[in-house]
């Protein structure tokens, strides 16, 4: 058996989560159109015959920002990159920027193999350009393997899943079979809430909010759930909740519609919509909301 752990880096924006899902099988990690999408550092499990990858997926690297929710969203990602058996550079085809090459500076400082997935292919509609730009981005640095992939098409994931699995050492499984997330529920739920905000929400609210599951009882075939969403001026928790609730009302049915699906059973979930000004940038309320920056 082999087994080991792997983060998966990039700058934001380029597929670190679909990538992430889609190697492991199912919906680890939210995925939005929008940068800055995750926030913590999320576990997902790969389990294959010979072996164990445990993944990490990061909060996208940026440049520094200075709201404190910025700082430790790029903490969780750095500290992330030491003590892992792997890195998975994440970039998008046809498009390296210099997000990209910090990125890229950042790894050249720690001593883990790097391997390159250059996703989004799907989107090079003249594959004769995909040769020469891996070669290109081969040369960047020593890779411990170079693969191009499209993470929401499921191409070549198998070749990469393989790749992977050689680079980890021997050892006994990390976590128990059929196990494939790494977090609880609740954490789940806060995370489905805030993917069907950042969806349906225009520009830089959802940069603004916040979920915080309050109540979760799971009683035989229901879970019964309240969670509130943290927003931080008056004018954003009307933008949240929209004209006669209507908006509030979606994203809540959104979200109770996948984890139904996720859960397997029913859910009533109860939101609401609160303002705690600059929770953002204020220190002890990141924490309050888990999101410090050791993860
Ligand atoms: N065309 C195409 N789009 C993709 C692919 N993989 C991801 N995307 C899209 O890219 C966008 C960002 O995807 P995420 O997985 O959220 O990216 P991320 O790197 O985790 O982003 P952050 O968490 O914000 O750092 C979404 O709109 C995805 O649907 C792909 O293989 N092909
Ligand atoms: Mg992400």
């Amino acid at each position: 058996m082999r087994s080991g752990i792997v983060t998966i880096a990039g700058r934001p924006n380029v597929g670190k989560s679909s990538l992430l899902n889609a190697l492991v099988g199912r919906k680890v990690s939210i995925v939005s159109h929008k940068p800055q999408t995750t926030r913590h550092r999320i576990q997902g499990v790969l389990h294959a015959d010979d072996g164990q990858v445990v993944f990490v997926d990061t909060p996208g690297l940026h440049r520094l920002q200075k709201r404190a929710l910025n700082r430790m969203m790029n903490d969780a990602a750095a500290g992330a990159l030491r003590d892992v058996d792997l890195v998975l550079f994440v970039v998008e085809s046809g498009r390296f920027t210099d997000e990209d090459q910090a990125v890229l500076e950042r790894l050249a400082r720690s001593d883990v193999p790097v391997g390159l997935v250059v996703n989004k292919v799907d989107r090079c509609e003249d594959k004769a350009v995909l040769l020469p730009e891996l070669q290109r981005l081969a040369a960047l640095r020593e890779f411990a393997f170079v693969i191009p992939v499209s993470a929401t098409r499921r191409s070549n994931l198998d070749a990469l899943a393989a790749e992977i699995l050689g680079q980890m050492p021997e050892g006994p499984p990390l976590y128990p079979e059929g196990q494939v997330v790494g977090h609880d529920d609740a954490f789940t739920v806060a995370e489905v809430v805030r993917e069907k905000l950042t969806r349906n929400l225009h520009k830089e609210l959802p940069y603004s909010l916040t979920v915080e599951v309050e109540h979760f009882e799971r009683e035989p075939g229901i879970d019964r759930i309240s969670a509130v969403i943290w927003v931080e001026r008056a004018s954003q928790k009307k933008i949240v909740i929209g004209e006669q609730g209507e908006t509030l009302k979606k994203i809540g049915t959104a979200a109770r519609r996948e984890l139904e699906r996720t859960f397997g059973h029913k859910v009533f979930l109860k939101l609401w919509c609160n303002v705690r000004e600059n929770w953002s940038d204020d220190l002890k309320a990141l924490r309050r909301f888990g999101l410090t920056g050791d993860g």
